[in-house]
């Protein structure tokens, strides 16, 4: 009786102990079903569009000023600077109070970044400079302005919103 006990008791460690052998087919078929609901194609993504704001100099009465200076954008979308007149002007966008990896993503986004996040200079009429907005920058509020006319509030408001 004692043996049996003892057997039983036995069976049932050695059950146990092989159980997560004989189960795991079926967590790997749960993570499979994971995976595939991960993949399951969503709608097609909307196509990038390309905003283009002029960097102007009216002569007159010496303004500065980014036209338009308030864009709406969603990540991966294009920002497209043109220099149209009062060159050098440049591109920097605030980092105050920026996540680091929001930062991060900025900087990277700034071709020939020149510190911070201030593009390089633009010095002639007909230049553009393009800045895709990237994909980990959260829905939100950036400002830029122009470091060679920060002086006259040469600044532009970056509306990012949800993809
Ligand atoms: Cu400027």
């Amino acid at each position: 009786m004692l043996f049996h006990l003892r057997f039983a008791a036995l069976a049932a460690l050695l059950t146990a102990g092989l159980a997560p052998g004989a189960v795991p087919g079926s967590r790997l078929e749960a993570q499979e079903r994971t995976r595939s609901a991960r993949q399951t194609p969503r709608p097609a993504a909307r196509p990038a569009r390309t905003f283009t704001v002029a960097l102007r100099e009216e002569r007159r009465n010496d303004v500065y000023r980014f036209v338009p200076a308030a864009v709406t954008a969603r990540p991966g979308d294009h920002l497209r600077f043109r220099v149209e007149s009062g060159a050098p002007h440049s591109i920097v966008i605030r980092d105050e109070g920026l996540e680091p990896r929001v930062r991060q993503a900025w900087a990277a986004a700034l071709r020939g970044r020149v510190g911070g996040l201030s593009g390089p200079l633009l010095p002639e009429t007909g230049t553009t400079y393009e800045v895709t907005v990237p994909a980990a920058v959260p829905p939100g509020r950036y400002r830029f302005y122009c470091l060679v006319h920060r002086a006259y509030a040469m600044d532009g408001t970056l509306q990012v919103v949800a993809p």
